[in-house]
């Protein structure tokens, strides 16, 4: 339902072969031939650090995404949905681990990524900084964040680097069960007694907009796309992604019998797809700028983690310098953060 076939319309004309070096022609030709990009080839520094960003932004979002979900593992309504709950947000973390792992593999420690994110300076998804106020927001969740990550992350499955598109495959078959999961708890809420419903709708009011917002600014405000689905890191534009999910998601919503809340919603029979009402762009910039309703929650949960977590990095790297025979003081490693 989510697999979405080779798709290059919308991209920008590439820039004039004379506008490149010849090694960046080589490197673009590379990319044009479906080849795939290791880390050990030559690259544009730019195509570097554009990958640096996403994946790194990506991880933070894994590592942060756990903390809305873990709010519910003690208070998930029994035995069953509390051990897939815990495995879900578990599988979270482990998403995280391989794209930091993936980026490290382009120069950036892990260090450095984990000082960007909690000195507030790395983005992370905006999804992320709404909270979690009933057991029904567990079942949007699944059903809507993951069901977006899915529609933005099976296309990077296909990502010209190697190491970022590895990952994702791995990535995309848990993030499909977590989808089915949040669908599975809206499905028993939704079709329950009358609380139940009320509480899977009110779910929905409040994640459909944010998950719309994921996928990012609108094309016309995207200033990293062109480049990036030149480099085929991004294959569909962020509006491209945003119609697949609201197309695929609509008919799901008629199936849990709950409304989307949005008054202009309209099947287009012109287009073939749903027509949405205006998206809230400033609510978008004023989540990224840090003024979200739980941004400043998660970063302080963050910090905590990291400052809880020293004695066990610190423990690690100890445990590892005596196993080669050193001093634990010469090989204390600032990377061994989540070691
Ligand atoms: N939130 O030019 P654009 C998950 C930023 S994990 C915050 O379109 P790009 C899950 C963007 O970074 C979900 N920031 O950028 C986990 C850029 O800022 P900078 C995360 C956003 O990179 C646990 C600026 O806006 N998924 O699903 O071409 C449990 C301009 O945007 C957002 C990924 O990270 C946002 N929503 O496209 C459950 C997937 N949107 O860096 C679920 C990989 C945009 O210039 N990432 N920005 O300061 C991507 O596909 C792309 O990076 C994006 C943005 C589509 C997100």
């Amino acid at each position: 339902m989510y697999t979405q076939a080779l798709d290059t319309h919308g991209q920008e004309p590439a820039p004039a072969a004379r506008d490149l070096s010849a090694q960046e022609q080589r490197f673009q030709a590379r990319v044009d031939a479906e080849e795939k990009i290791e880390p050990k080839d030559w690259m544009p520094d730019a195509y570097r650090q554009t990958l640096i960003r996403q994946i790194s932004q990506h991880a933070h979002s894994e590592i942060v995404g756990m903390l809305p979900e873990g709010n519910w593992i003690t208070r998930a309504p029994s035995l069953r949905r509390k051990a897939v709950l815990m495995a879900k947000v578990q599988d979270e973390g482990g998403h995280g681990m391989y794209l930091y792992s993936a980026a490290e593999t382009l120069g950036v420690s892990r260090a450095q990524m984990m000082q960007q994110l909690l000195s507030g300076a790395a983005k992370y998804s905006s999804i992320f900084n709404y909270p979690t106020l009933t057991w029904a927001d567990i079942g949007a969740i699944g059903w809507l964040v993951d069901g977006a990550a899915i529609m933005n992350q099976i296309p990077i499955c296909r990502c010209s680097y190697g190491p970022y598109a590895r990952a994702m495959v791995r990535i995309c078959k848990e993030e499909s069960f977590h989808q089915r999961q949040g669908f599975e708890i809206m499905l028993t809420l939704a079709h329950g007694s009358a609380d139940q419903h009320t509480m899977a709708q009110d779910a929905l009011n409040r994640w459909w907009w944010p998950s719309i917002m994921m996928f990012g600014p609108s094309d016309a405000d995207s200033k990293h796309s062109a480049q990036s689905m030149r480099w085929k890191i991004k294959r569909f534009s962020n509006d491209e992604l945003r119609q697949k999910f609201i197309d695929v998601t609509v008919p799901q919503a008629q199936y849990l019998r709950l409304t989307i809340p949005d008054p202009r919603l309209r099947w287009n029979e012109a287009t073939q797809h749903y027509d949405i009402g205006p998206i809230d762009w400033e609510e978008f910039a004023n989540v990224l700028r840090g003024n979200g309703p739980c941004n400043r929650e998660r970063l302080a949960a963050r910090r905590a983690a990291d400052e809880a977590g020293a004695w066990v990095r610190e423990a690690a790297a100890a445990h590892a310098a005596r196993q080669i025979g050193r001093s634990p003081h010469m090989a204390v490693n600032p990377q061994a953060r989540f070691a």
